[in-house]
């Protein structure tokens, strides 16, 4: 805790004044900012149970204790509870999860296929690795509802701060929120410091017993009482559980959806509480249960931990338990990992992370893409592709209001792999005239002409076709955020020219063994600075913020292959089976992954970790940036980048669905 004002406090047994709270008006104050440095800060993270399971009970009308997987190709990407209590997860194959559970339902992610103008639920899907490419748009739909959802339940702004942080999770600031329903409850805390003093301490809480109800509250460690009386710290916390509890219910009642939750004192906190305690059920980590909370983890399981610096940690210290790394002092730690990410750790492993609630929740890119194997060897094949990406692409489009011109992209993007080279080729997206699905085609054609100009074209492993760049449409309301995009365009047109005259972001840096570094590489770092100013790359996978569900087809880890070899030289069940036994240990999940998988999984981390970039780059978020501990303010934020209104409706193209 960062609070600097001395605890005052009167001894039991010398009579004294009344008892102080430790936090002071001062610190009220910092609350009913959102501060981020503010001892009474309430942050929640929102998770939906077994989402993509979840989501397909839902639309199939399926009983709640049914076990049930979301299955694509050969593997599953979603188990549901009940499926869980026979031991299922998402790395057991295909036949060892009937052996297990033979009443299991597996349902198939949706798939695009070639000519089609809609993705579907198709009962060959699974067999259709070589003519179909997953289609999460089902998922990302309700994730929208429930989203939306979300805003409806809670006050709107200034007081609801949502950042949508994937495709099935949400932080929430409660702060403000919090301030005002604490002033209402106890109206002795709205009046003025007494002798205007801010840094005066506030009144001790009504010694009340506090009511948590049903929530999950996270132990103190041995030395701790519950005799401790709370103090307003507590009383935050209780009131960011009741509003949690009604979002929740909210969801649960109106949607059928269950999601767990975590209310702490931020982010880091918010999203280890939400995961103690699964399915349909809320942590509280008060802050006097923060050190005893975290005593139970690996630090390497920390956000930014689980990877290289970790490795270097635990090297450094021979140790990757937290609790002895809370005995290295700062110097130490500074001594052994550099000055800014010893600060940092030093943080971290306390549960001290002031990253922001960013509210942004629009789109920034959209990408489309499938990993081939075997590999593709001709133009005709790639091209085939190509049309399913823009038809999968364009759909999106349709939804985010491009035809209303309410948003459009600047740029496409075409990745192109082969071996451990990806390249990369982009077009501007001519301006002034409609964005439809042939102009898209017809720049995805020129891009991959480009790419076969170049030469070593084929085999290729992956493809993907992406759009970036958002920005709004030139008939809608501009706030200060317009300025800001009049200033970009005029970039824009500069590197547009830069591109027409034949840029090409040829990358070594993509290659597969070296992803997982792309956020400490330099030369990656250079390459996304570089595309910064034409908005390229803002987010990777944009919709969700997430795991890039729609990054591969197969990219999510967990997504089985797509890969699955296929053709004339496909394995046999068994072999398929045996191929997935084969793991290997991906370090930075600190788990066993079927060897098989290993392109998708590692696909995975290199959007994730181009993600973080990105949240790097936009100076929004400081939890996922080992050097650099200041706070700071996004630049973009604020409340002007919602989109108002947004998720209630049927989305197009989507009204064949037949979700509740
Ligand atoms: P998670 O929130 O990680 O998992 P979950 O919602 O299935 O289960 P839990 O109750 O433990 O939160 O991911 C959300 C969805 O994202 C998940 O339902 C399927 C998809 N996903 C993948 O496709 N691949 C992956 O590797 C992961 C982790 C998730
Ligand atoms: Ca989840
Ligand atoms: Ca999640």
């Amino acid at each position: 805790m960062s609070s600097s004002q001395p605890f005052i406090t009167s001894s039991p047994i010398v009579a004294g004044p009344r008892r102080k709270s430790k936090f002071t008006f001062k610190h009220l104050s910092l609350l009913s900012q959102s501060s981020t440095s503010c001892p009474l800060r309430v942050v929640a993270h929102i998770d939906l149970d077994a989402f993509y399971a979840q989501c397909e009970m839902i639309r199939l009308g399926v009983a709640e204790d049914q076990p049930l997987a979301v299955q694509q190709w050969q593997g599953l990407i979603a188990v549901n509870y009940p499926a869980r209590s026979f031991g299922l997860n998402r790395f057991i194959a295909i036949p060892e999860a009937k052996k297990l559970c033979p009443q299991l339902i597996m349902q198939h992610v949706a798939t695009w296929r070639e000519g089609d103008d809609k993705w579907a639920y198709r009962p060959d899907s699974s067999k259709s690795i070589n003519t179909d490419k997953v289609s999460l748009d089902p998922y990302r739909l309700q994730s929208r509802r429930i989203l939306a959802m979300i805003k409806e339940t809670l006050p709107p702004a200034p007081l609801q701060k949502v950042e949508k942080a994937s495709i099935d999770e949400v932080f929430l600031d409660l702060s403000e929120h919090v301030h005002s329903i604490l002033l209402e409850r106890y109206p002795e805390l709205a009046g003025p410091p007494p002798y205007d003093d801010p840094l005066e301490n506030l009144p001790q809480p009504p010694s009340t017993v506090l009511d948590w109800k049903a929530d999950a509250l996270v132990d103190l460690d041995s030395s701790q009482t519950e005799d401790d009386d709370p103090d307003w710290d507590d009383i935050v916390m209780l009131i960011g559980s009741e509003i949690v509890r009604d979002v929740r219910k909210a969801i649960r009642e109106k949607l059928k959806y269950t999601c767990s939750a975590g209310i702490a004192r931020n982010k880091m906190m918010a999203k280890l509480g939400s995961g103690y305690k699964k399915p349909n059920s809320q942590t509280v980590v008060r802050n006097r249960a923060v050190q005893h909370f975290l005593s139970d983890f690996k630090f390497t399981k920390i956000r930014n931990l689980g990877g290289k610096l970790g490795e270097q940690v635990v090297s450094a210290f021979g140790t990757d338990q937290l609790t002895e790394l809370l005995t290295v002092s700062l110097d130490q730690l500074k001594a052994k990992v550099g000055d800014d990410t010893g600060t940092w750790l030093y943080g971290v492993i306390r549960g001290e992370d002031t990253s922001e609630i960013n509210p942004r929740t629009q789109i920034k890119s959209m990408l489309s893409a499938k990993s081939f194997r075997p590999s593709i060897n001709s133009t005709d094949q790639a091209e085939k592709w190509l049309r399913i990406f823009v038809a999968d692409i364009y759909a999106r489009l349709v939804e985010e209001g491009v035809v209303e011109n309410k948003r459009r992209p600047k740029t496409v993007n075409l990745h192109h792999r082969q071996g451990g080279q990806t390249r990369s080729k982009q077009l501007p997206i001519p301006s002034g005239r409609r964005i439809d699905e042939g102009s898209l085609l017809d720049l995805a054609k020129t891009l991959l002409g480009q790419v076969i100009v170049d030469g070593r074209a084929w085999p290729c492993a992956n493809l993907s076709l992406s759009v970036g760049g958002f920005e709004d449409g030139v008939t809608g309301n501009r706030g200060i955020g317009g300025f800001l995009v009049r200033g970009d365009e005029a970039k824009t047109v500069n590197s547009a020219q830069r591109l027409q005259n034949g840029h090409d972001s040829t990358d070594e840096e993509f290659g597969p063994r070296k992803r997982r570094k792309v956020a400490d590489d330099p030369n990656i770092r250079r390459f996304f600075s570089k595309s910064e100013s034409t908005g390229e790359y803002e987010d990777f996978d944009a919709d969700s913020g997430f795991q890039t569900p729609e990054h591969n087809d197969a990219t999510d880890p967990g997504h089985q292959q797509s890969s699955k070899p296929e053709q004339d030289d496909r394995p046999k069940e068994q072999e398929l089976h045996q191929q997935q036994l084969e793991t290997y240990f991906c370090k930075a999940c600190q788990k066993s992954i079927p060897r098989i998988e290993e392109a998708e999984h590692q696909d995975w981390h290199f959007a994730k970790d181009l993600e973080n970039e990105d949240r790097h780059q936009t100076g929004s978020d400081t939890i996922a940036r080992p050097n650099s501990h200041s706070v700071v303010r996004s630049k973009r934020g604020g409340s002007g980048t919602m989109r108002p209104g947004r998720g209630g409706k049927p989305q197009t193209g989507q009204k064949k669905l037949a979700f509740s």
